[in-house]
């Protein structure tokens, strides 16, 4: 067995891994990266598409947002279509000068990866029987097998970075973590075609038959959703089925169309709100998906995980460079300040975009909610101030 000694072990090759990785790098601290799928799945991976403001400012400090500032699409609003209007939110006259960046996730995961590998790091890609072990000590220990061997990183800490489904979370001792959790009886039929985006920035769209999502990943390409049941059968959805229910969802009064266009992928996500308080136990830190999930209405999830990734960059920082532990120990609650906030604006959005199984009372209320939302400039403003990232936590 190969026993490798390193200063922080990380699982997990999604944006937390990486960007912490690379983010300790920049301090010269020492990392060793895991991740159970192979390079060209997670480089091909398609998720989130939306940077906050500080998102973007941060991978531009940190010298990988070079690609994202030529490709990347700077959004200055979104709009809500409900009763077939389109209401435009615009960001910066709201928020101080802030704006969105439109993205792809996999396109941050690219350039991540090729800044670490090209720093010479160490990342294996196609992992098999990952474990985290000795949590408790000083010296806690990852196990896996790569390439047929058994392999043993010995570390100071452990980032748990291996997203809701991953083996870190589960090997903290039952009763030391208290979950929250709830299930949305919603899921988002996603779906990338090959056409021209039919809006210039992003649509939310309230609708009768259900919730509708127009996006794009470049100007060619177009990311669509629609709301259907968290179980659906993607299966039952041919590409014509989704094109017309699309155009009924999106249509509105003035003569605006919706393109279509070959569909390349497709794909039901069912929706969550969960968390773990708190995001550490021992030497094993939680990070991003790892610790929390927002359902994607609020465009938080990727957001997230890189606010925590700042935390724990910046803790581990003080603890190798001043030998303060006090990072550390608020870690958890600095990042769940800023995580409760997300899932409070996500279920906000949620609820108001989607059709519910309510009552008509209800219906309507949410009705009334965008309504205001779109004529009231205080509560623009706080979806505003919401979307494009509330500020940092100080630390
Ligand atoms: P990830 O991206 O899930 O990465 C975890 C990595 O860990 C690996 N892994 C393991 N590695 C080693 N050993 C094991 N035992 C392992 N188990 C798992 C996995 O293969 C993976 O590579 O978590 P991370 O880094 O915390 O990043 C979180 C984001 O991916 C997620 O929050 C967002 O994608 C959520 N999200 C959105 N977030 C936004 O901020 N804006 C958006 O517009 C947005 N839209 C979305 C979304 C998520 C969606 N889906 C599919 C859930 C839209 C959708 C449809
Ligand atoms: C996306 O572009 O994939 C996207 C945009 C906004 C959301 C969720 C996903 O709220």
């Amino acid at each position: 067995m190969e026993r490798i000694r390193t200063q922080v072990g990380i699982v997990g090759a999604g944006p937390a891994g990486l960007l912490l990785g690379h983010l300790l790098h920049l301090e010269g601290i020492e990392s060793i990266q895991i991740e159970n799928r192979s390079r060209e799945y997670c480089e091909s991976r398609i998720r989130a598409g939306v940077l906050e403001c500080g998102t973007a400012e941060l991978l531009a400090q940190a010298g990988v947002g070079e690609r994202m500032k030529r490709e990347g699409m700077v959004h200055q609003g979104v709009y809500l279509r409900f009763r077939r209007r389109s209401h435009h939110v615009l960001f910066p006259e709201l928020t101080g000068g802030k704006c969105i960046t439109v993205y792809g996730q996999h396109e941050v995961v690219k350039d991540l990866i090729a800044a670490r590998l090209g720093a010479g790091a160490r990342i294996s890609f196609e992992v098999e029987g990952v474990e985290v072990n000795e949590l408790e000590t000083r010296t806690p220990r990852i196990r896996f097998r790569h390439g047929g061997e058994e392999h043993e990183i010995v570390c100071d800490f452990i980032a748990g970075c291996d997203g809701f489904h991953g083996v870190c979370r589960p090997s903290i001792p039952a009763g030391k973590l208290q979950t929250y959790e709830e299930v949305y009886p919603f899921g988002w039929l996603g779906i990338l075609a090959t056409v021209a985006p039919s809006s210039d920035e992003i649509v939310y769209t309230r609708h009768e038959r259900g919730f509708a999502l127009l996006s794009m990943r470049s100007p060619e390409v177009s990311r669509l959703y629609i709301q259907c049941a968290p179980e659906e059968d993607v299966g039952a959805w041919s590409d014509e089925r989704i094109w017309a229910e699309m155009q009924k969802r999106f249509a509105t009064d003035d003569g605006w169309t919706l393109r279509e266009g070959p569909i390349t992928q497709k794909g039901v996500t069912a929706m969550r709100g969960f968390l773990v308080e708190p995001m550490q136990y021992g030497r094993l830190y939680l990070l991003g998906d790892a610790a929390h999930i927002v359902p994607p209405t609020g465009a938080k999830g990727l957001n997230l995980a890189v606010a925590d990734v700042r935390v724990f960059a910046r803790a581990l920082e003080a603890f190798y460079k001043r030998g303060s532990t006090e990072l550390l120990e608020r870690y958890s609650e600095i990042c769940l300040r800023r995580v409760w906030k997300a899932e409070r604006f996500s279920n906000w959005m949620t609820r108001m975009l989607h059709l519910g199984n309510g009552s008509e009372f209800v219906e309507r209320l949410h009705l009334a909610e965008l309504d205001y939302v779109t004529s009231s400039r205080a509560a623009m403003t706080t979806l505003a101030e919401n979307y494009v990232g509330l500020p940092y936590e100080e630390c």
